[in-house]
């Protein structure tokens, strides 16, 4: 059986990154809902960080979007989040906003549109160097609408030759995680749409580029754990953006949608070393809080990954090995089960009461009153949201 005070270790060294924009307004392309209290600059956001940090214990790191998060001062910045036990994670790029960027970004035929699309991603690492963030996170809603509207060979031509110049600007310790997504705003072909294309780029890179699996990104019955483990196995393995979905790139709760899978992704971490702080996987959320409270739902998604990861990490992986070497189907998968079937809200809830923390943090964050407290303070001023 796996021992708990270990289990406990790895769950307490556990960091969950937490997204700039899932504090701000969202919605989906039909309509923006606004919530009182939410942030309105990027100070404001980390705020809301802080306070799922201060709950969990676990989510010191905020990933930016740039130009989402554009302030005068990254350094500041930066000055601002260590003030509040924070540390600004990965910087996310944004090349998919500009009326520039109708036909692509760094896959477009037009070298003028290319070069501003790789003006910004180096601008990105600048803003690295003075936030000390290590990761340069890179979507690319590249893509085409219709056959025959490119030439899908010359697009990875032109991505490959972006790719290379962003991958020589990175300084010492610095990384680039290329994000890939099926589809969206493409409809025909994407350019980067699968681990598979990810990978090749980031083969031909060199060893500070990863891949990062966003859980939203695939076609409904991919196997993504076993990606994940192939993506581990090779070292390429960047991180995660964590989120839930039942039809396309939802963007919901992680855990929400389907806490089974969540578990069958984080064994698969755990089974591959990809919880040491060496294995260098960030475990990001990249959700959207359209018509629920955005700070408890940040909260809950941090607690959903938590359970998971707990659920993983208790395993019986003697009994597992054993019963896979007897070709013993059926225990084999009831290790599995067992695992997956332990409430482990108990073993969470006594780590954090060890920690001086609150065994449930959404009730202890929504006890506070903080929430209405910044529906208050901010009710004057424009809200954060897509685009600002
Ligand atoms: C694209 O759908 C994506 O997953 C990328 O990570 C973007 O940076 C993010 O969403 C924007 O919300
Ligand atoms: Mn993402």
């Amino acid at each position: 059986m796996p021992d708990i005070a270990a289990v406990k270790t790895a769950l307490a060294a556990q960091r969950i990154e937490t997204p700039s924009w899932g504090y701000g307004n969202s919605g989906t392309r039909f309509k923006v809902f606004a919530q009182p209290g939410v942030p309105r600059d990027p100070y404001e956001k980390l705020d809301d960080a802080a306070e799922v940090h201060a709950y969990t214990g676990v989510a010191p790191r905020v990933a930016l979007h740039i130009p989402w998060d554009r302030v005068d001062d990254y350094a500041a910045l930066a000055a601002y989040a260590k003030d509040r036990g924070l540390e600004l994670g990965a910087i996310n790029s944004n090349t998919f906003q500009d009326d520039a960027y109708k036909l692509g970004s760094v896959c477009h035929p037009d070298p003028a549109v290319r070069r501003r699309a790789v003006d910004h991603l180096l601008d990105c690492v600048d803003i690295m160097d003075a936030t000390g963030s290590t990761d340069l996170k890179l979507w690319f809603a590249d893509g085409t609408n219709y056959p025959g509207q490119d030439d899908v060979v010359a697009r990875q031509e032109r991505l490959a030759a972006c790719l290379a110049e962003v991958y020589g600007r990175l300084g010492e310790g610095q990384r680039m995680l290329l994000e890939y997504k099926l589809f969206e705003p493409s409809f025909y072909t994407t350019d980067v749409p699968d681990w598979g294309t990810a990978y090749a780029h980031c083969l031909a890179l060199g060893p500070k580029a990863r891949v990062v699996v966003d859980t939203g990104h695939h076609a409904p019955g991919t196997n993504i754990e076993f990606i994940v483990a192939l993506l581990l196995r090779e070292r390429r393995l960047g991180g995660f953006d964590f989120n839930s979905r039942f039809y396309a790139d939802d963007d919901l709760m992680a855990g929400a949608a389907d806490p089974f899978q969540l578990f069958r992704i984080m064994y698969e971490v755990v089974r591959g070393g990809g919880l040491a702080p060496e294995a260098g996987v960030a475990f990001m959320l990249d959700q959207c809080h359209n018509i629920e409270a955005k700070v408890p739902a940040v909260i809950r998604s941090v607690m959903n990954v938590q359970e998971a990861t707990a659920k993983a990490l208790l395993v019986d992986r003697a009994a597992l090995a054993a019963a896979q070497r007897e070709e013993d189907v059926l225990a084999a998968h009831a290790v599995l089960m067992d695992a997956f079937a332990t409430d482990v809200r108990p073993l969470l809830g006594e780590l954090r009461e060890e920690q001086g923390l609150d065994p449930d943090p959404v009730a202890a964050y929504l006890r506070s009153g903080r929430q209405e407290r910044i529906a208050a303070e901010r009710a004057v001023g424009a809200q954060a949201g897509w685009g600002a």
